[in-house]
């Protein structure tokens, strides 16, 4: 057990004096004011909001400290399995609200911090978000450390400790302006671990000799070394002592402070310089969705990533005693997108150069531990490095990697003799100038399961850009693992209110723990007492967002408006363009009405957010064009309340918080075929609000859950996408006449200077509408006009909210991890002793 561990004569001592978390208000109280008076050296006379927070969580924090140490203990007791999740981003948002609300104690804390003299909201919002991510990837990867925890698996997070966060976002005179995010002045929830650190090489060469064996030895050397420190990241699962550890690493120069033999030899800028260098690694997060640039530092960033974990999980493996084979029995290891392919590399590395495996053995033993996520099927994105920029920085991983794809050709020729051309589409390698190794074709070789993350892009993945290795690995190797959202942020933490309510109609808040459970709901989708609730919630949501709109922009909305919301990053494939070429339509057709019709038109607010990657110009365009159209509309008198146009600055997790329970529809209208799922539609959905959307990743599984009553959808199927681009470059292409009214208003400067916006005109009308906004457009003028329509039922749009509420079960990320459990990783959860659960404030 675990007390054995401790000898017999100490062991009184320790538990006698073991730390015991705090229930009470009082122990609460007690302990904010001792981390105010001695951890922070401040006094009750001058604790501010900012003092206040930091006394708070580090209450907390002590707390999940004690239930971390008991969850990590347990499982090395138990000597289970567990799940690796690699993600190069985690974009956690904020960690106080969660820590009190899935540790049940948030409102010990309010009244607590109330007889403090504080408000509870605005302690909470002194924290700044972690935003390691840049969209949907990362978010996703923080869900799904929430769902593992709360569901008891044996699972860490292994990530990097950017100094430097995605960006914050300023608009400046309608234009994006990037500003750095230090977010580590004050980080209550890390704990450097200086005791764990692992040193990374780079560069040098590779010796081959033979041993006195006559084995062939290939030894790495030379290079620059460069240290990579742990910095621990408790993750407290929900109503389950079960507390995980997300592990971010950071670098440091290998020599200490600095090189001293060049500091004494008088050279102590560049032996600072040195060490700035190293620190540069973990620097700063890449801000790219959805595009690969093949940057060096990059690639840096992956190698000490994924080398400083595999270091970490094959120690901790080690420690077992266990036979080599045993290995993908004791873990498993996701690859959450190519960014941490190297990872196969190097176990293959470690195995064979450090533990002397053969290379069979070995490269068994690496397929089997391994799984691979594929995020997108936009050719620009998937990862390809310059086998120079390769040879120079990793050459003993470019010679293995020559030898995976030696093996894998090999097989592919039994399988298929004769086909070269199989061969040369199939290759690692890219015979191109330079040649190039494709990443996600090593992470198909390397793993035993890839999988999509929505049922069509699962099946689009399997079609166009992997077809040929469904054909060699057979398609039983390829699944689906549709993405889902944590209930407990995005509906309890987001919208206390609707939870409330939902658990006052289903017995409590189990539903946080069993999404399914929402179905109870649909027996009150006609109660009138019910709707009268809902309605309210969603209005006070509304109000709450139109105060933040007021704040941050200066523009008065109407909370009883139609708020159609899209907040995501800023792409060209994702359509924003489509949007506000709408907006300005509709802009166009309220200005030509009479006062009569315009009665009967629902006003509207266009509420838009996200980041333009900094180098997207076309992006940041579509950015500007937002910011101009709106200045115009939301100022033009003949308008008023009909039409209010919003860019919400510096989008993120804790603004989604806002954003989401506050829509009527939001709007999910990628080019079918390019969104692999989409997560914010899930959310917005859970949040009762409808969505417009195309037939396009989870879109289309969020139709079949809650009946296609209740959702938007236009525009051109997936099917259709290749041969409408082909007859835009080949046959005859004429656009659609309302979308060439609004290009006509455009360039004649009513929204400011028009040369600014002619590139987004021309990519649709002289460069082949790549994204079919004109092919759509007509349909999607036309569905909004159906969302018009059914706005003014107020009391059937509330029945078809409650219901597409109620089916929403599915898009938990919990039943997604338990997918993932089970097909692809074979581990069990590992469920806390029975007592455990005491020092929960349940
Ligand atoms: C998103 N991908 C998909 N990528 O676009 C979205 N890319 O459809 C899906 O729901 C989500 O992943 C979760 O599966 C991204 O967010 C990136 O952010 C990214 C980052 C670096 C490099 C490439």
């Amino acid at each position: 057990s675990v007390e054995a561990s401790i000898p017999e004569p100490q062991r009184a001592a320790w538990k006698k004096f073991q730390a015991t978390p705090f229930v009470t208000k009082e122990d609460f109280e007690k302990e904010v004011v001792r981390h105010v008076e001695t951890t922070l050296a401040r006094s009750m006379f001058n604790c501010d909001e900012t003092a206040a927070y930091a006394a708070a969580s580090l209450a907390f924090r002590d707390r999940l400290i004690t239930e971390w140490n008991r969850t990590q203990q347990r499982q090395t007791f138990a000597d289970t399995k567990r799940v690796y999740y690699l993600s190069l981003e985690f974009l956690m948002g904020r960690a106080f609200d969660n820590a009190m609300l899935n540790v049940g104690l948030k409102n010990v804390a309010k009244e607590g911090l109330s007889e403090l003299g504080f408000r509870i909201e605005d302690i909470i919002s002194q924290e700044h978000d972690a935003a390691l991510g840049n969209g949907g990837l990362g978010r996703l990867a923080a869900c799904f450390l929430d769902s593992m925890a709360s569901l008891n698996y044996p699972a860490w997070g292994y990530g990097l400790r950017y100094r430097y966060g995605i960006f914050k976002q300023e608009i400046v005179d309608g234009y994006q302006v990037e500003v750095p995010d230090y977010w580590l002045d004050f980080n209550p929830w890390e704990f450097p671990r200086h005791d764990i650190v692992v040193d990374i090489q780079f560069y040098g060469g590779v010796r081959k000799y033979q041993d006195e064996h006559g084995r062939n030895i290939a030894k790495w050397e030379g290079g620059e070394m460069v240290k990579a420190v742990a910095y621990d990241v408790p993750i407290p699962g929900y109503d389950t002592p079960s507390t995980n550890n997300m592990r971010l690493w950071s670098s440091k120069a290998a020599s200490g402070e600095f090189d001293f033999q060049k500091f004494n030899s008088g050279d102590y800028e560049s032996s600072v310089a040195d060490q700035q260098r190293a620190e540069t690694i973990s620097a700063v997060l890449y801000p790219n969705d959805n595009l690969d640039r093949g940057k060096e530092l990059r690639l840096k960033q992956q190698y000490f990533w994924v080398a400083a974990s595999l270091y970490d999980i094959v120690r901790r493996f080690k420690k077992s005693k266990r036979a080599w084979s045993e290995f993908p029995d004791q873990v498993a290891i996701q690859l959450n997108d190519t960014h941490p392919t190297l990872a196969t590399v190097e176990l293959q590395r470690i195995l064979i150069d450090l533990e002397g495996l053969e290379w069979d053995e070995a490269w068994t033993i690496v397929t089997k531990t391994f799984g691979y996520t594929n995020h997108t099927v936009l050719p620009e994105a998937l990862e390809k490095w310059s086998v120079p920029l390769m040879q120079n920085l990793l050459p003993r991983h470019l010679q293995i990697i020559y030898e995976i794809n030696m093996y894998f050709l090999q097989s592919v020729e039994r399988k298929f003799p004769g086909d070269r051309e199989m061969l040369g589409r199939v290759s690692i390698i890219e015979e191109s100038q330079p040649k190039m190794v494709r990443m996600a074709y090593l992470a198909i070789v390397g793993s035993h399961k890839v999988n999509g993350v929505a049922e069509l892009h699962s099946d689009l993945i399997k079609t166009t850009i992997f077809k040929d290795f469904v054909k060699i690995f057979g398609p039983d190797k390829f699944t689906n693992v549709t993405n889902g959202i944590t209930p407990r942020r995005w509906l309890h933490q987001a919208n206390p209110r609707l939870s409330e309510l939902i658990a006052s109609k289903t017995g409590g808040l189990g539903f946080l723990k069993d999404l399914n459970i929402l179905n109870e709901l649909e027996k009150f989708a006609d109660d009138k007492e019910f709707k009268k609730e809902w309605a309210e919630i969603k209005y006070a949501n509304k109000v709450r967002l139109a105060k933040h709109i007021k704040t941050t922009t200066g523009v008065t909305v109407n909370p009883s408006a139609l708020f159609d919301i899209q907040v995501k990053r800023i792409h060209e494939y994702k359509r924003q363009q489509m949007n506000i070429f709408g907006v300005i339509h509709r802009y166009l057709t309220i200005k030509a009405m009479t006062a009569e019709e315009r009665k009967k038109l629902a006003p509207r607010v266009s509420i838009f957010g996200g980041k333009a990657a900094p180098g997207y110009w076309m992006a940041k365009t579509i950015i500007h064009l937002i910011n101009n159209v709106g200045a115009k509309v939301n100022n033009d008198p003949d308008i008023g309340d009909l039409l209010k146009v919003i860019f919400l600055e510096d989008y993120n997790v804790s603004k989604a918080e806002i954003i989401t329970p506050a829509s009527d529809v939001s709007e999910h209208i990628s080019t079918a075929g390019t969104e692999a799922s989409g997560t914010s539609n899930m959310k917005f959905v859970l949040n009762g609000g409808l969505i417009i959307g195309t037939c396009d990743g989870a879109n289309i599984e969020i139709t079949r859950e809650i009946g296609e009553n209740n959702i938007f959808l236009f525009g051109n199927l997936a099917e259709d996408v290749e041969d409408l681009r082909h007859a835009h470059n080949y046959g005859s292409h004429t656009l659609d006449p309302d979308l060439l009214k609004v290009f006509e208003t455009i360039k004649s400067g009513t929204f400011g200077d028009a040369g600014a916006f002619s590139a987004l005109t021309s990519a649709i009308e002289d460069h082949g509408d790549y994204y079919l906004v004109s092919d759509d457009f007509h349909s999607y003028i036309q569905t909004q006009a159906l969302v018009d329509e059914a706005y003014k039922n107020q009391d059937e749009w509330i029945t078809k909210t409650i219901l597409s509420v109620a089916r929403m079960g599915f898009f938990s990320s919990d039943r997604c991890i338990n997918e993932y459990a089970e097909m692809i990783w074979n581990v069990e959860p590992l469920a806390p002793e029975k007592g455990e659960t005491d020092g929960l404030g349940k």
